[in-house]
Parts: C-alpha cells; structure tokens; sequence
C-alpha cells in the first residue's frame, strides 16, 4: 500500500477543505516540525538529564518541568516565524502572546497546551501536545483578547501529538478525524487511522475516583451509574492514566466515556480542572467530529464562551451513549 504523509493528504483532500491553503499547510508544517522536535526530546528525556523540576511555578500554580518550559519555547519560536498566525495563547503564558513586529503576520491563532500530562514525565507515561486554531475575525495587526475568546464550535482545525509507544498526530479541519503515525526512520508522519469514528457505546469509564469526597451527590450518581450492574445493565471497565492526550486518545478509539468533574472542596467555588481553551475546546471538536459527545455536564463544551484565556470546566466527554447518560442524570 502506498503510504501517505499528513501534508499529501491535506493536499488530497483540498477540494472538500477550504483550508487546504498555503497558509494553513504552512502552520501544521510548522506545528509538525515542533513535535517532532519535542518529541525527540521527550524520547531522550531519561538520557538528557531534562528531567525535574525547574523550581518555578506557572501561571497555573504548578511546579514547571523543564520539558514543558522546552515544548513551549519550541513551539513559539518556530510558529512565531511562520508569517500565518497574528497571536499565539500557551497554557504555560499568563497572557496572550503577540507576534514581534519583524516578523509577518497572518490570519490563525494557535492555541496549544505544550506539554499535557507533565506530572507523568518522570514515570515515562504517555504525554501529548494539544493545539486548537481560530480565525481571526476582523483585519487588524493588533488582535485584543477579546478576539481570540471564540466559542470552540468556531474552531477551524484541532488535534494533539500523542508521545506513547510511537509518536502520532490526530487532528481535524471539520472534515473528519484522521491519525497519523511517525515513522521515525524517514521522519515523516504518516496516514495509519484514516476517518476515526468513536464507537456509539463503549465498555470504558475513566475517571480519578480518588476524588468521589468531593463530588457532589448527581457527580456521584454519574459516576455510580458506571457501577451499577443491576437487572443486566451493561459492566464497564475502569482505566485512568492521568494524562488527557492518553486517556482521550483511548476513549476516542475504543469509546466509553472520559470525566473530570468539577471540585466542590470549596462549595462556594466549584470548579473543574481542566481548561476551556487548551484542553476541552480541541478535544471536543475532535470527539463531535468522530461522531461523539463533549459536555460539561450541562451543555455543550462548544457552545460556552470563553471569559477568560484560563477557564477551567468540567469535562464528560466520549461516545454518545455514555455521555447522554451523564446529561440525563444532571438533568434529573
Ligand atoms: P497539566 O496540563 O498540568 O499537565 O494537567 C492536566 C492533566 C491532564 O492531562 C489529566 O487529564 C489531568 O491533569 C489529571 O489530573 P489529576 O491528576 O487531578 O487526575
Ligand atoms: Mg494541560
């Protein structure tokens, strides 16, 4: 069979793809090169002696692991040169981040999570790199916050790196999701999971029960109708490892459902861990498009307007039969 490179295959499919154009083939160019780069790093990371703690602490409050500090650096230094992007927002950046005037501008945002999963670096777990892009509305050279705070339904493509036992892009333009499997002897990412479509019901529920105390009593429920194998109700295996590419990318091929429910510790602030931006918006496009289901318990993960570049949500997200069943119990 012959085989098939990402670029070939965005190429192919230009007809059905408005953005097949030079611009965006020149940014997932670009984005691929990054991968692979940390992706050499994150292979070599016990040998490089890259791994640790660094001592800072990131916008988010957490301890930055030097391979995130790395995957960020790389990643805006090469996209910051593409000449098609007019902003850039990192997990790992407070702000949104500008594109310096001696470089052109274009009409993308990207918006990534450079290195997901960063707690699991130490124990060789699998991490991923997730990247969402939107179009910038209006013509300015300036583009404000405010305009990057799109709806995840405007989103024009999504997808992540997976670094596992190989490394892999899965990613979507709106017109299906397709993976792709880095050959690392000719370097080139290619075609292995043309038109991934989630299955309807899985046998799968992932979540860190570890938190059960602070749930609320519907999460609980939820959760406990995962469990519940009374008058031949379905049984469901549980799996969590931690890390979102890994566990989302798991749900994606053999469905069930994925959860991280909001913290109710502080009843006056429920919130959930994971980001609107970086982390449910990208995975959420993705899930729909392969036929499953993103919510936050409540509505749609891609109907919520982001307020602010950090915002964290609850995230049910997988096949639709399991996620329909969370919504159902929210609802009751
Ligand atoms: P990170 O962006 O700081 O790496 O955190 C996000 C990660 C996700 O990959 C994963 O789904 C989640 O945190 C795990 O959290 P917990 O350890 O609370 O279960
Ligand atoms: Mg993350």
């Amino acid at each position: 069979m012959r085989q098939i490179t990402v670029i070939e295959h965005l190429l192919l499919h230009q007809k059905e793809n408005p953005l097949a154009t030079g611009n965006f083939t020149r940014l997932l160019t670009e984005l691929i090169l990054a991968a692979k780069i940390i992706s050499r790093a994150v292979n070599k990371a016990g040998l490089m002696d890259v791994l640790g703690e660094t001592g800072e602490i990131n916008v988010q409050g957490e301890q930055v692991q030097k391979l995130d500090e790395f995957a960020n650096r790389v990643i805006i230094h090469r996209l910051q040169r593409s000449g098609v992007l007019c902003a850039m927002a990192s997990e790992e950046n407070a702000d949104i981040i500008e594109i310096p005037e001696k470089y052109s501008k274009g009409k993308y945002f990207l918006v990534f999570d450079p290195l997901d999963g960063s707690s699991n670096i130490d124990a060789n777990v699998s991490i991923g790199t997730i990247f969402s892009i939107y179009k910038q509305e209006k013509d300015t050279d300036y583009p404000t916050l405010g305009e990057l705070l799109q709806k995840g339904s405007q989103q024009v493509a999504a997808g992540y790196f997976l670094y596992g036992s190989s490394t892999m892009l899965v990613y979507s333009t709106g017109q299906g999701v397709h993976g792709f499997t880095l050959d690392p002897s000719v370097g080139e990412f290619l075609l292995s999971h043309p038109n991934i479509m989630i299955p309807k019901k899985g046998k799968i529920y992932s979540v860190n029960e570890g938190y059960f105390p602070f749930w609320d009593d519907k999460t609980k429920q939820v959760i406990a109708s995962f469990k519940d194998v009374s008058a031949g109700k379905s049984t469901y295996s549980l799996r969590y490892i931690g890390s979102l590419v890994a566990d989302f990318h798991r749900t994606l091929l053999y469905g069930g459902i994925f959860m991280y429910p909001k913290d109710c510790r502080d009843p006056k602030k429920p919130r959930g861990k994971l980001r609107l931006l970086y982390e449910a918006n990208p995975m959420a496009f993705l899930v729909e498009q392969a036929g499953g289901m993103a919510v936050d318990g409540e509505q749609r993960i891609l109907d919520i307007l982001p307020e602010e570049l950090h915002q964290r949500v609850p995230l049910f997200i997988g096949s639709a039969t399991e996620v329909k069943k969370v919504l159902d119990i929210y609802k009751s």
